[in-house]
């Protein structure tokens, strides 16, 4: 699922064609060493030369002139090419359409679009560049979706940026390519990419408020602990210390990739998550049967 991709990608056309140029620099320069080489050991081999003194060498300013300022005007070329290439992964020349944050947190992502929250899902328009402002709430994560651009460290306190471009439709995988604790490899991130017209719609239900008809499951959460951690726009649920709830059900898994998302992994989620995500920081809640069917009825309900 995440092998190192067979897809051609905008970052990886520009690598592809500097290491072409650098190959044949350096096949040139090995074809030239080996050839010179191989002629001395042929021309001046001992059998020509039988009872010959051997040639002195003293000095030749040109010669020493000419083999320090080759290779160092062909590492000054191939240095510029890099710079190049550089920042054309970076995106220089191409303006962003778009502006997304993303922070890592011990174990999930959290995706702002100008304020509006989502979790572990990242939506993105094909073929708009996107400047990815990705930094940390606690530890070093790393955002990295091998298929759409490189690694880029996210660090507390530190915003880098980093230029996404999904050449076509489709979802694509990621990982956090950081070690950043127990549950670091169960911090999967799953970026859609779709066409502007389903992406604006998204947009849209994202920023509203939650939607549901289910106000007696959702007293029982805003009873609940939920509240100190979870948001849930539209009620009185703010926490910001775990991934926002407000459309969670539009999500197709829980706890960054670790199940599914449907109401029997859900119930199962709420029951124990210490149970799928040993250590993850969402402790187990006790709650009754009931309690537990209705609000995972209820959170799935919130697309
Ligand atoms: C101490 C803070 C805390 C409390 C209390 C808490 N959670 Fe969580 N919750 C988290 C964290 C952190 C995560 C992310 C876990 C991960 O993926 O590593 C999470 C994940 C979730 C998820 C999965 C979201 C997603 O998109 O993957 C759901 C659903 C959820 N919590 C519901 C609840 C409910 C309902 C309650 C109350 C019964 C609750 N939580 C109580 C911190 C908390
Ligand atoms: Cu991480």
């Amino acid at each position: 699922m995440q092998s190192y991709p067979a897809t051609v990608r905008p970052p990886a056309d520009a690598i592809g064609t500097l290491s072409i140029i650098v190959g044949v620099i350096a096949l040139l320069i090995f074809i030239g060493v080996e050839g010179a080489l191989v002629f001395a050991i042929w021309r001046y081999r001992a059998s020509r030369h039988l009872g010959g003194e051997a040639a002195t060498f003293e000095r030749n300013r040109r010669l020493e002139i000419a083999w320090t300022a080759a290779p160092a005007l062909i590492l000054a070329v191939i240095f510029i090419l890099t710079l190049g290439t550089m920042a054309e992964i970076n995106g220089a020349g191409v303006p962003a359409a778009m502006r997304i944050t993303a922070t890592g947190h011990q174990w999930w992502w959290e995706f702002s679009y100008g304020g509006v929250k989502t979790a572990n899902e990242l939506h993105i328009p094909v073929g708009t560049p996107i400047d990815l402002e990705v930094s940390s709430a606690d530890v070093i994560h790393s955002f990295w979706v091998p298929d759409l651009g490189p690694k880029k460290d996210m660090l507390p306190g530190v915003t880098n940026r980093l230029r996404l471009l999904a050449p076509r439709a489709g979802s694509y995988e990621g990982q956090c390519a950081e070690f950043c604790g127990i549950e670091h490899a169960w911090m999967r991130i799953r970026v859609v990419a779709q066409s502007q017209t389903e992406f604006d719609a998204w947009l849209r239900t994202q920023a509203e408020p939650r939607t549901t008809s289910d106000t007696k499951a959702e007293q029982i959460l805003l009873a609940n602990i939920c509240v100190s951690c979870h948001t849930i726009r539209g009620t009185t649920a703010a926490g910001t210390a775990g991934p926002d709830l407000t459309h969670v059900g539009g999500r197709a898994t829980l706890g960054a990739g670790v199940i599914p998302n449907d109401v029997a992994s859900m119930r199962a989620w709420l029951a124990d998550p210490q149970r799928y995500k040993p250590g993850a920081l969402m402790p187990s809640v006790p709650l009754s049967n009931t309690d537990l069917d209705a609000l995972a009825n209820y959170l799935v309900s919130l697309k």
